[in-house]
């Protein structure tokens, strides 16, 4: 069985003490870590205090984005391996807004997973598309050659602990209705392709997270979907009411 994941992704919002106090907030009502597993993608400046806040209540804390580099001459680049000694355990990759606001590469993103698997940080690698290159047959091609570029050299070993989200454009950063039955089918058509790339097996444990539009009110209905293990929350994961009401979806 694939547990659960529920991610906020806070984007550029809160302070250092506002993440803290939302962490402290809510990290005695959270599901048993067992059967559901939460995190928080903080702005980096937050991460470390967010992380002694969670102190022991099993959340994870998730850097939104990192440099592929290890270390050396980049001013203003946050490195994987500082990540890791912060607390950090995840790190967002290739979100759609890195894509289209800052042109970040397939290239890029397959260079950040592998510095991520070095550094010992779990990737959440994302995907996107638009409803024109959706609705071309179908079929996310648009998705597929993106995961191909940016899984190029990752080993059957490595893919096993990556995470691997769904983030199609027209729902993401819109507060608009997702549509779950293109969710759900975006996101089983990856399940294919990473069982054509590597196997059955692979297919079946790893976990597949949908971003865009999840609320409290949609939740149960995306995560009843099979092929859906997770979500990606934007603007709804920012008040502990409703982050709680999410978490708490079962
Ligand atoms: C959104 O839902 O807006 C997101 O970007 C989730 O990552």
């Amino acid at each position: 069985m694939r547990k659960p994941f529920i991610v906020a992704n806070w984007k550029m919002h809160k302070t250092v003490q506002e993440s803290a106090d939302f962490v402290k907030a809510i990290k005695d009502h959270l599901p048993d870590p067992e059967k559901v597993e939460v995190g928080i993608a903080g702005q980096a400046f937050a991460l470390y205090s967010m992380h002694e806040a969670a102190a022991k209540s099993g959340l994870r804390i998730i850097a939104q984005n990192a440099a592929p580099q290890l270390s050396g001459p980049f001013t203003g680049e946050i490195s994987m391996r500082g990540l890791s000694q912060a607390g950090v355990s995840h790190v967002m990759l290739g979100h759609i807004e890195r894509r289209r606001l800052f042109n970040e590469t397939n290239e890029a993103v397959h260079q950040k997973v592998e510095t991520a698997i070095m550094t010992g940080l779990t990737p959440i690698i994302c995907t996107d598309e638009t409803m024109v290159q959706r609705e071309m047959n179908g079929e996310i091609h648009y998705v597929l050659k993106q995961l191909q570029s940016v899984l190029h050299g990752v080993s059957l070993d490595q893919i096993r602990d990556i995470i691997i989200s769904y983030e199609p454009s027209w729902a993401v950063g819109v507060g608009q209705r997702a549509n779950t039955a293109l969710a759900e089918e975006g996101c089983r058509q990856i399940r294919r392709m990473i069982a054509d790339i590597y196997t059955y097996e692979i297919a079946d444990k790893i976990r597949i997270l949908y971003g865009g539009s999840v609320n409290p009110k949609n939740i149960q209905e995306i995560m009843a979907k099979p092929d859906i293990d997770g979500v990606l929350i934007g603007r709804a994961s920012l008040d502990v009411d409703n982050f709680l009401a999410m978490v708490n979806y079962q």
